[in-house]
């Protein structure tokens, strides 16, 4: 049978978790990006060779981009758009020159993934991430101010958020605004502290409706495709996270008729998914072991994690095996997938608890040493456990 490959988030040299102590946590993989490089740039072979070096000095080995950041530009199909996608397909040839073969990348305007709390305390002491909508509506509403964004919310919970924003202290406030503009690594793709700045970025999308950013997104897709199919590189998208629409920007790759969407138009089989059952997870309507069966063959890259949620749509990072997601049902299918493709996929243990050591030291968000440890740990034991089983009962048949 075979097994994944166990992979690590590293956000490079600044990263306060460092390659020796990934190694110790058994992965064998390192999750990487070039973050100092401008987003739209080539990626050259020099820089790549030198973080391959890096990772390569420590025993480990540079398995998977996550990611390439995708220009805003080429997300609305304006300005120097072109000009970006030629330079994406040079990072790509370029990488597989270099040896790495799987390049993960999101199509979400603006925000990458968002929390309203980095800091919530969970039932253990330790503490994670998470989504409150309350809170979202009362910045987008009350703090931002965004023109018609009432329009966006039931009448309720303006209401609620309006309660909300009346018992916010000003520090409350502020950290609310940094935790959605600011506070994740990656969660913008272009730098923005301030709220006005933060607007006329949000305002370049006025025009754009999900219809349009799936055209544009297939668009580059039809472009980077052929090229990552030369260079024997594969594609995983990321999906949505939350997978739902925020602050008026259309999402569109929440859900397995998205998906199916993108697989349907751009055929080959290097446009594939970054299976990340904490995003996808956030809705019941996502059946995960079911979409795991489903794109099997196009899953290059898996992000394991479990998020709970509640009646109202909030949801938090819970322990990796004790969320909304049927993490045996979702490993028992990522293995099967594994096998009939014959390849490792590579998987990371996605965000962890700040726990223990962890709590008292500065972290990147949901990026803690000792809770993704715990999180890969247990996980490899489920995956482990699944193994076994599934090889004795082909023993036994
Ligand atoms: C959050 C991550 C995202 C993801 C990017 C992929 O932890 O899952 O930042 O890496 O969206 O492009």
């Amino acid at each position: 049978m075979t097994k994944l490959e166990q992979t690590w988030r590293w956000y490079g040299p600044d990263d306060p978790v460092s390659l020796s102590d990934i190694r110790q946590a058994g992965a064998t993989g390192i999750v990487n990006a070039l973050h100092h490089i401008p987003n739209g740039e080539i990626w050259t072979t020099e820089e790549i060779s030198k973080r391959k070096a890096e990772i390569e000095a420590a025993g480990l080995n540079w398995s998977v981009v996550e990611s390439i950041p995708v220009h805003e530009d080429i997300k609305r199909a304006s300005g120097r758009y072109l000009e970006y996608i030629e330079n994406y397909k040079r990072s790509i040839v370029n990488l597989s020159v270099c040896g790495v073969k799987i390049v993960t990348y999101n199509f979400m305007p603006v925000l990458d993934w968002s929390r309203t709390a980095l800091d919530h305390p969970m039932h253990d002491g330790s503490t994670g991430l998470f989504f409150e909508k309350v809170a979202f509506a009362a910045f987008d509403l009350f703090i931002l101010k965004r023109p018609n964004a009432m329009a966006d919310y039931p009448a309720e919970m303006c209401k609620k958020a309006q309660l909300k924003f009346a018992r916010m202290t000003a520090e409350e406030k502020e950290k609310l605004t940094k935790n959605i503009i600011a506070g994740l690594p990656g969660g913008t793709t272009e730098e923005v502290t301030d709220l006005s700045r933060f607007q006329k970025i949000l305002d370049t999308y006025k025009n754009i409706d999900a219809k349009i950013l799936r055209k544009n997104l297939v668009f580059f897709l039809e472009q980077i495709t052929p090229v990552a199919t030369a260079a024997n590189v594969k594609l995983a998208i990321h999906p949505d996270d939350p997978p739902f629409p925020l602050l008026g920007l259309p999402r569109i790759l929440s859900t397995a008729q998205d998906v199916d969407y993108i697989f349907d138009k751009v055929k080959p089989p290097a446009n594939g998914l970054c299976f990340c059952t904490g995003s996808f997870g956030v809705r019941p309507d996502n059946d995960l072991p079911e979409m795991v069966k489903r794109f099997g063959d196009r899953i290059n890259f898996i992000h394991l994690r479990a998020t709970k949620r509640d009646a109202e749509g909030n949801f938090f990072e819970a322990d990796h095996l004790n969320g909304d997601v049927d993490m045996y049902a979702v490993m028992k299918n990522l293995l099967k997938a594994a096998n009939q493709q014959n390849t490792a996929i590579p998987m990371r243990p996605d965000h962890g608890h700040k726990m223990l050591d962890d709590l008292t030291k500065k972290t990147n968000p949901g990026y803690s040493a000792i809770g993704r440890l715990r999180g890969l740990a247990e996980l490899r034991g489920l995956e482990l456990g699944i193994l076994r089983s599934m090889e004795e009962s082909q023993t036994v048949n």
